[in-house]
């Protein structure tokens, strides 16, 4: 599985750093949506499902977390401790966060609104699901 990480241009000077995220020149889709998490509490692990069409990058502007990574076959382990790098996670990925430090806000930006239907939320109803969007694909190839 090839894990894409986005390191974002901070622009510094004597006053300290600043980070600029704009549609679809630093964010590869239209933002639709921000999201953040903190307080996260010690031990919790978030996130537990898939996206349907959902695309995200998930970056940890403060503190430190773990993100784990798995579309059906393979399993990766990113962790996100700079403000300035930002984790790509398309659709049809598993995600998990976890390990979030005690001062720790992760910050999502989003393609779509937030959407109930968008989630899959049981990992054996997840496999299925990729394995029938990838019977549907290799239909479409031959056709
Ligand atoms: C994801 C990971 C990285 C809303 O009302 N609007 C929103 O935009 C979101 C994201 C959540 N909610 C509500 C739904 C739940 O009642 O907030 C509550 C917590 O959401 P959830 O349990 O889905 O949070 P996580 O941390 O498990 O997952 C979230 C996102 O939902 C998800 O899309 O990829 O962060």
């Amino acid at each position: 599985m090839q894990v894409v990480k986005y390191v974002f241009q901070p622009h510094g000077d004597d006053r300290g750093q600043l980070v600029a995220l704009e549609e679809f020149r630093d964010i590869p889709f239209r933002i639709k949506r921000v999201y953040y998490m903190y307080d996260t509490v010690a031990g919790v692990v978030r996130g537990h499902h898939a996206h349907k069409s959902l695309e995200q990058i998930l970056v940890c502007i403060h503190g430190s977390c773990k993100v784990r990574l798995d579309n059906g076959r393979e399993k990766k382990i990113v962790p996100l401790e700079k403000p300035y790098e930002g984790l790509y996670i398309p659709n049809n990925i598993w995600r998990e966060m976890y390990d979030f430090s005690p001062d720790a806000v992760l910050m999502v930006l989003a393609s779509e609104l937030y959407e109930e239907a968008d989630y899959i939320r049981d990992y054996d109803e997840y496999l299925k699901y990729i394995q029938s969007e990838e019977q549907l694909m290799n239909v479409e190839e031959k056709v």
